[in-house]
Parts: structure tokens; sequence; C-alpha cells
């Protein structure tokens, strides 16, 4: 999509406002989807205690390559489209549901854990694989976004993602698989009802969430700046911002811009 059209982007938001999520085709490039695939062998390697579940924004700090992914221009023209010119991240993580074993993410909505103020904000969920209903697909509640946001219980006693899931009835039956091919991106709310189910085929699941803010959005909470927080376009806002990591040799994972990045 040219996210300059403004008829084409009325039609975007349309749908967010009633669905509560888009799906884009071909945003990232095959190299580099494959260099991101790369970057998470090098991180279960750097960090093999870790559930590949749960690669999140507490490794992203001191790493170039995931700030130069997060801030490739066709992902934040997306979320420009929704949040505006003055954009922040706020935190990232790899979901990466390993062939046969790979954990289910149970019911939830993710206003429910966020420090934001206001709840502005969305998630760009790129696919690095392919993502079906076979290895655990995302599936969304279409139109669950207008919600208010419901308490989260305990699950800890069945293997999953998060440890726990909301505490209302969720009618499974009108959920949508968001069904993506490597480097689409789907986007969704912050209120939506979504989850996904065990990925016992053979084939890895891995996709990688980015959630940025407008930088009129607060991240409140104690922990200051937030450890994934970082300034990415236009007007910096009063947030306090992680700074940019610089690309060291042999030290940080190799890509093919981490000059630029030096
Ligand atoms: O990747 C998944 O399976 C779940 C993703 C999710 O919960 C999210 O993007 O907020």
């Amino acid at each position: 999509m040219n996210t300059t059209m403004t008829a084409e982007r009325a039609t975007v938001l349309e749908q967010y406002r009633r669905d509560g999520y888009n799906i884009f085709r071909n945003v990232i490039d095959p190299e580099l989807v494959a260099e991101s695939s790369d970057h998470i062998a090098w991180l279960q390697q750097k960090y093999p205690d870790v559930r590949p579940e749960h690669l999140g924004h507490l490794y992203l700090k001191d790493d170039p390559f995931w700030l130069r992914l997060v801030s490739d221009d066709r992902l934040l023209d997306i979320a420009e489209l929704y949040l505006g010119p003055d954009l922040a991240l706020f935190a990232s993580h790899y979901i990466v549901k390993p062939a046969f074993i790979g954990q289910p993410v149970l019911w939830h909505q993710d206003a429910a854990f966020w420090p934001l103020e206001p709840m502005e904000v969305v998630t760009l969920w790129l696919a690095i694989d392919d993502s079906t209903p076979e290895n655990g697909c995302v599936r969304l509640v279409p139109g669950s976004q207008t919600m208010k946001i419901e308490p989260m219980k305990d699950a800890s006693d069945t293997e999953n993602v998060l440890g726990q899931e909301i505490a209302v009835d969720v009618d499974e039956s009108q959920a949508a698989d968001m069904i993506l091919r490597s480097g689409d991106v789907e986007v969704h709310h912050p209120m939506i009802v979504h989850g996904s189910n065990a990925n016992t085929s053979p084939r890895r699941r891995a996709g990688l969430t980015i959630r940025y803010i407008p930088t009129t959005t607060r991240i409140t909470g104690d922990q200051q700046p937030f450890p994934s927080a970082f300034w990415l376009r236009g007007k910096r806002g009063d947030n306090q911002y992680q700074p940019t990591p610089n690309y060291r040799d042999g030290i940080d994972f190799p890509f093919r811009d981490s000059k630029a990045w030096s």
C-alpha cells in the first residue's frame, strides 16, 4: 500500500475502527526477513536458557540490529497511519514457537499489561515465518476492541507464554486467523482480544511484535527510561528514552547496514 494515499488510509482506518486490526502484505523484503531469522538464531545462542517465545524487550536495549529493524521506514510509515508523525517504540518481542513444542498464548488484551497513559498504541506483528493455523498463527476476535479492559487470571497450571488468561469467556467461534506470509504485517488494537494456539506442527512459527506509541503517550511507572523506550521519528515528547546502541564489531549481531550504526 502507498501510505500517502488518503482514500486508502481512510479505508484502512475504517476497518481498524470496526474490526480492530488490518493486514499489510509484502511489507519487508525477503533479505531483511532472512536477516531477522538469523538474528533469532543468534539470540537463541546468546540466551540458551530463555525459551524462544520470550525473546523480549529486555534484550533489545543493546542490540543495534533490533533497533535497525523496528526503525525501518516501511514499518514506521504504517505506524504513522494510525498514530501520526511523532513516534516512539514502547516494546518489542520475538515470539518464536518452535516446531512441535511451541507454546500457546492464551486469550488476552494487551492493554491489561501496559503502563501507558493514554492507551494510544498500536502493535505491528511482523511475520518472520509463514504463519498459519497449523503452526499457531495469531487469532483475533474482530470487534472485541470496544470492550473495556477485563481482568486477567492466573493460568500457570498449563504451559503457555503469558501464564495468564482473560477472566471472561471468549467465543472462539468468532475468532479470525491471521494467516500471513513472511514479510507481511498484521496491525492490532491494544484492547482487542487475541491469542494463539500451540505449535504442534513440523514448521517453526516466528513473529516480531512491535509496539509503537505516539510521543504524546506517556510511559508511566518506576522504570525510567523504560528498557525498550526509544524515540524513533518526529517530536520527542515528554518520555525518557534509551540511547541508540552503536554497532560493535565482534560483539553484536552482524548485519548488512551495521556500518550506519557504528
Ligand atoms: O505471537 C503470538 O502468538 C501472540 C502475539 C500477541 O499476543 C501480541 O502481539 O500481542
